[in-house]
């Protein structure tokens, strides 16, 4: 009798801990993005990106008034990011490639051979520790060379951004299998023309946003397409975008709120999904049925969210072969009462749908004051993306925790991403979402846009004040050591404790 029990349990014990496990195949990584890391700004043929510009313009733009202008010296230091990445024991690295550092106009008169050189170091020295890359072509720094020509407000863009994506595909695509187009289009979507407080600085809310918005999802489309035609059959890889994906709960139980957060759902995960991952493509109905009845009410014959062509939604329709996305915060839904002003962060479109976005007083805060931490809400996002887009492969292309102290042992840190590797395992264990990689952002401190250098999200602190910059590693980073080599959140974790101060 006591026999079978201790059985009984040691096999739930098992069962429980096998729980713990991720699937062999799965893949775990870190990131990083050319304008936060590089620096080197005007090495070499290189031009300002607009985010160069936007900074030099008006140095108050930062919060510490600090630039990138050297950042973490990953330009002249590319051997100690892929010594770091090694010693994580990564299976991949995620990085972004700079436009203005490989097409110095941003068109393909010129193809820059320092740019070239930079890209292959990196890419051949991953490859030769097997390391995988994982190539972002857009992480925000447009050339300032485009942005004259009205940046991600001309339609043209998407045609540049194809071209880019060619000459990417034939330099790299040899050894890059994985690509993600952009990085988080509704950020530099609506916090350059919404906000404004992202370069270029164009603040036009519920207009220019929406205009990127259309482009946004056209550039990526042709990126797709020019692979899928012209390279996909030699080199055989795969090519998503990563979107920041902000998982979203009605306040109240109240039906209003419950409907409120069904439209703001499509808002901040819709309008940049739908077109792509959905059945019938286009953008999300409810989202475009209430702009343009705004429109109409503001008097104007046009509605400020540019429709597609039955043409375009074809085009961009489909255009993935996984779905990626940035995860870290989430935020509780209402509509707003009457006269409320509902504030511009993080969407102009929330004045268009009347709704409020909230922190929840429970969600643990950070010292991001925008990230507070809802684990749960991953594995619900993960679930919602299934039902609403299909079952398709995911990537996790970036999750992290902010500090705004140095710290080493950052148990923190050690915490979020624990929590929400739990949140990944129970959607692919228990829900059978197909969730394949995982990825930590970031490497290493960085310089966080309009946070400078207040903001900390490395798994290896950087002390910019040190002309050698020579990272260290946190408590977290010896954790994520561990899950890769293990491939599980079950094990004997005493050696992620070690304080690290003296290495
Ligand atoms: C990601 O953005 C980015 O991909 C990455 O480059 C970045 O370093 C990382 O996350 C950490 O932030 O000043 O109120 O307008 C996440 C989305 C966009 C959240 C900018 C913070 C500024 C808030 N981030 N946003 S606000």
């Amino acid at each position: 009798m006591w026999g079978l029990k201790a059985v009984a349990t040691s096999l739930l014990v098992c069962s429980v801990l096998g729980a713990q496990n991720f699937p062999p195949d799965f893949k775990f990584g870190s990131a990083s993005s050319a304008y936060q890391v590089e620096g080197a700004w005007n090495y070499g043929d290189k031009t300002p990106s607009i985010w160069d510009v936007f900074i030099k313009n008006d140095p108050s733009v930062i919060i510490d008034h600090s630039n990138a202008d050297i950042a973490c010296n990953s330009f002249h230091d590319w051997e100690r990011d892929v010594e770091i990445a090694t010693e994580l024991g990564l299976d991949y690295y995620r990085f972004s490639i700079s436009w203005p550092r490989i097409l110095p106009t941003g068109k393909q008169d010129r193809i820059s051979e320092y740019g070239m050189k930079y890209y292959n170091n990196l890419i051949d020295a991953l490859l030769e520790k097997g390391i995988k890359p994982v190539v972002t072509m857009y992480h925000w720094d447009l050339p300032q060379a485009l942005q004259d020509w009205g940046g991600w407000l001309n339609p043209l863009i998407s045609d540049w951004f194809e071209n880019y994506a060619r000459v990417l595909y034939s330099l790299f695509g040899d050894r890059v299998k994985t690509w993600l187009t952009l990085n988080e289009p509704i950020i530099f979507c609506e916090l350059s023309f919404n906000t404004g407080k992202h370069a270029p600085g164009l603040a036009s809310a519920g207009e220019g946003n929406y205009i990127c918005n259309k482009n946004a999802m056209l550039a990526h489309a042709k990126a797709w397409r020019v692979y899928d035609k012209e390279f996909r059959g030699k080199q055989g890889g795969k090519v998503s975008l990563a979107n920041q994906y902000i998982w979203l709960e009605p306040r109240t139980n109240s039906p209003i709120d419950v409907e409120a957060t069904k439209n703001a759902r499509q808002l901040m995960i819709g309008m940049y999904s739908h077109p792509i991952f959905s059945k019938d493509g286009g953008w999300p109905p409810v989202i475009e049925r209430i702009v343009a009845e705004k429109s109409k009410e503001e008097g104007r014959f046009l509605s400020r969210l540019p429709g597609f062509t039955q043409e375009e939604i074809e085009v961009i329709k489909g255009t993935y072969d996984f779905l990626g996305f940035n995860f870290y915060t989430a935020r509780a839904v209402n509509k707003a009462e009457d006269g409320v002003d509902v504030g511009e962060w993080p969407l102009s479109g929330s004045k268009d749908l009347d709704i409020q976005l909230t922190m929840n007083d429970e969600w643990n805060k950070t010292d991001a004051e925008w990230l507070v931490e809802y684990p749960v809400g991953l594995r619900r996002l993960l679930n919602w993306l299934k039902n609403e887009y299909g079952d398709i492969d995911i990537l996790i292309t970036e999750n992290g925790y902010a500090t705004n102290k140095t710290i080493i042992d950052d148990q923190a840190r050690v915490n979020y991403m624990k929590k929400h590797l739990e949140q990944v395992l129970l959607a692919i264990n228990e829900d059978k979402v197909k969730v394949r990689g995982y990825t930590a952002w970031s490497m290493m401190d960085n310089f966080e846009w309009c946070d400078g250098y207040s903001l900390r999200f490395g798994l290896y602190e950087v002390d910019f004040k040190d002309p050698k910059l020579k990272p260290k590693p946190r408590t977290s980073s010896h954790y994520y050591t561990n899950v890769i080599k293990h491939r599980s959140l079950d094990f004997d974790d005493t050696t992620s404790n070690i304080i690290t101060d003296e290495l």
